[in-house]
């Protein structure tokens, strides 16, 4: 892409209730806390989504921790270059060690901004090949076993094609021997424990092998690759990696160490969707299945997955959901549906969707201009 002139950028902390409360083995969340970056350049402006969340409970990152990274690092960094490339954003920001996901955010932004301004959409820029990507859905750890089946029998209603269910210590073989029975052989189905288990769990991740399932999410810590090596030995379900691989070098590691039988990406967890696409070509070249997670987005991150799940070597449904399946009313004016177990891919330039300035306001709680100096 042609460098432009960046004149500022205007960051908003926004809190959006979420449908139902969702549950992981590391905690509830109410209400999304997310930011959104709108990078204003020469050539018009652009959206990102920072999908931190309010505390460094999924990863060490935090809204709060991007909030000032972003502000006291990140914008001055681009702003001191002037002229930028969106594809040099990451050689920029080198000097700023971790921080993926706002990096990943004002990436996004600028990549919009010059893909509008360029009339090509975001799929294609990025090597799309599809018109519409399968789609799976993420079900929380529930109350009880009788609501886990009705919330699943709702999904399913309404045309999901993958179910993956959340698991921790206590929660686990119990509720997918009964999804499992419940809803037969046929379904695609996976878990998914965010980092919850040790290898001395190696026992009661066994139990989990006799279900069929598509892959087993992270049942390690994120610094575990060799231990999960180590698992992979010991399991028959194959082991997928998210919170693990936060770049490609990391990618290339795990594969070689026999960590990763599939791997979860997140642009937000690898630092852009630059990088997501390295790791995808990384997992091809290596006959490993990779597909697209999901960090509750807004339409404005949603429309960038949509597009990413559509490019070669996402051969697995990915965590790209309805806006409906966390919010009433998402940011976006026409929010994401699933029809017939898909969604749709954006071909409108740059993210290909229209952001509900009312929304948007509606759910701000915090909101800083910065302008090029
Ligand atoms: O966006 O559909 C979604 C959420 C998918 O389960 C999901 N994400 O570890 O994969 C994951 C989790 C992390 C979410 S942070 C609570
Ligand atoms: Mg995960």
């Amino acid at each position: 892409m042609r460098p432009t002139r960046i004149d500022g950028f205007e960051t908003r902390v926004l809190r959006i209730p979420l449908v139902s409360p969702f549950t992981t083995s590391f905690g509830t969340e109410t209400v999304r806390e997310v930011i959104v970056i709108r990078a204003v350049t020469a050539d018009g402006e652009g959206w990102g989504e920072c999908v931190t969340q309010q505390t460094p409970a999924y990863s060490s990152e935090y809204t709060e921790g991007a909030w000032d990274v972003l502000h006291r690092f990140v914008y001055p960094a681009l702003l001191a270059a002037r002229e930028v490339r969106p594809e040099q954003v990451g050689t920029l920001l080198d000097g700023i060690v971790g921080h993926r996901m706002p990096k990943a955010a004002v990436e996004l932004a600028l990549l919009d901004a010059g893909l509008q301004a360029a009339g090509e959409s975001f799929a294609h820029y990025l090597g799309a090949e599809r018109e519409r990507v399968p789609s799976g859905v993420s079900v929380g750890i529930q109350d009880s076993l009788d609501e886990l089946v009705t919330t699943v029998a709702g999904y399913l209603d309404e045309g999901y094609v993958r179910i993956k269910l959340k698991i921790r210590p206590g929660w686990d073989v119990e509720p997918t021997r009964l999804i499992r029975r419940t809803f037969g052989d046929d379904l695609l189905l996976q878990v998914d424990a965010n980092a919850a288990y040790t290898l001395a769990d190696v026992r009661q991740l066994r139990e989990l092998d006799q279900f069929g399932l598509l892959l087993i999410e992270q049942p390690l810590g994120e610094d575990d690759l060799r231990q999960h090596a180590e698992l992979a030995r010991r399991l028959q379900t194959p082991i997928c990696l998210d919170e693990s691989v936060t770049s490609a070098k990391i990618a290339a590691d795990a594969i070689a160490l026999g960590a990763a039988q599939v791997i979860n990406i997140k642009a937000g967890r690898v630092g852009g969707y630059l990088e997501a696409r390295r790791i995808a070509e990384i997992g091809r070249a290596n006959g490993v299945p990779v597909w697209c997670g999901g960090m509750l987005e807004t339409g404005i991150g949603r429309a960038a997955n949509a597009a990413l799940a559509a490019t070669p070597g996402f051969t697995l449904p990915g965590d790209v959901s309805a806006s409906a399946r966390f919010y009433e009313r998402d940011l976006i004016t026409e929010p994401f549906v699933v029809e017939d177990g898909h969604v749709t891919v954006p071909t409108g330039p740059g993210l290909g969707v229209t952001v509900d300035l009312e929304r948007l306001d509606e759910v701000t709680v915090r909101r800083e201009w910065v302008a090029a100096g």
